[in-house]
């Protein structure tokens, strides 16, 4: 047999430990969530049409994508044996692994799963903090943080409080460097309104709408992987969704949504709120706790968060 001698690549593990130099059990951890993200991406592409929990072509019963993705996530967590508990959106409460291991994660294991039958993009949230315990911490407190976006191509992006990078998987199922340091504006172009109906009973959220239309330029799937990241590689843009009669808090959850979005745009310059303080600095207090979150190009938070007043 001829042995191939691969070129030097520069792949997710290596700028881990040469470059974020994190312990190697956060390491392994981060490693491991990127293999979650690539068997859910696997199972998003090789899922028959529907992928609401049927049957496929033999009549054998098919997990709902967003459960499959769930146990792809938990499996990996399990065996990565570094991991003492989680909090994921698929389950109530927080779930005990190994209560003696160093880290704790939350995750989204697929966010806008709705989306996936239109083929839109969607993505998997997660983040990561030191210790057994979840609630009562706040989003500063991460040690990293991060998510994988499912659209034309699939990017691994993480953070662990230095800046943010994103990864292409590669053919061979290997995240590769794609670009470092992604980094936020403090004035916004494009505006993506979450929660929109909210306008007809939050007068402030009606304000900043009528704002963003005389100047900025729409951009909204639908996903926040996919809304917020798209803020990340332009370097520019304001996210939203406040609440309004239905959902007071807006419809996003604070532990594994607004939480690990919060920590990588401010680590790329850009600025969080609630509407009165950074969301790195909000306590979590719940799985399910919801917050109003205003996310993006520092100037353009302010001028939101003074019109939601
Ligand atoms: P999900 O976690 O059930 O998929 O819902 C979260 C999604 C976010 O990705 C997105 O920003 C939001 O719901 C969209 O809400 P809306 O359609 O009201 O704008
Ligand atoms: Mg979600």
């Amino acid at each position: 047999m001829t042995l191939v001698h691969l070129p030097k690549r520069s792949t997710l593990n290596w700028h881990l430990r040469t470059k974020a130099k994190v312990p190697d059990a956060l390491r392994h951890l981060l490693v491991d969530i990127s293999r979650a993200g690539r068997d859910i991406r696997y199972a998003i592409q090789t899922s028959a049409g529907g992928l609401s929990g049927g049957s496929n072509q033999f009549g054998e019963a098919q997990l709902k994508l967003d459960i499959l993705a769930d146990e792809l996530m938990e499996n990996y967590l399990r065996e990565s044996g570094t991991v003492a508990c989680y909090c994921s959106e698929e389950h109530d409460g927080i779930v005990e692994m190994d209560t003696s291991a160093p880290y704790s994660v939350v995750f989204d294991p697929l966010d806008g799963s709705s989306l996936v039958d239109a083929n839109f993009a969607i993505g998997s949230i997660f983040g990561i903090y030191a210790g057994s315990e979840i609630i009562g911490k706040t989003p500063r407190e991460h040690v990293a943080a991060g998510y994988i976006l499912y659209g034309p191509r699939t990017l691994f992006v993480y953070s662990t409080g230095d800046g943010v990078h994103a990864f292409l998987l590669s053919d061979i199922g290997e995240f590769i460097v794609m670009q470092e340091y992604l980094g936020i504006a403090d004035v916004a172009k494009n505006f993506s309104p979450g929660n929109l109906s909210a306008i007809h009973d939050n007068p402030g959220y009606r304000k900043a709408l009528d704002h963003w239309l005389e100047t900025m330029t729409l951009r909204y799937s639908g996903c926040m992987v996919a809304d917020i990241h798209h803020i990340l590689t332009k370097g520019q843009g304001i996210f939203a969704n406040v609440g309004g009669k239905k959902y007071p808090q807006g419809k996003l959850r604070m532990v594994f949504e607004c939480g690990p979005f919060a920590y990588l745009v401010e680590q790329a310059g850009g600025a969080s709120s609630d509407g009165s303080i950074s969301l790195l600095d909000k306590k979590l207090t719940a799985c399910d706790q919801r917050s109003p979150m205003i996310v993006g190009s520092k100037e353009e938070v302010e001028v939101v968060v003074k019109l939601l007043k």
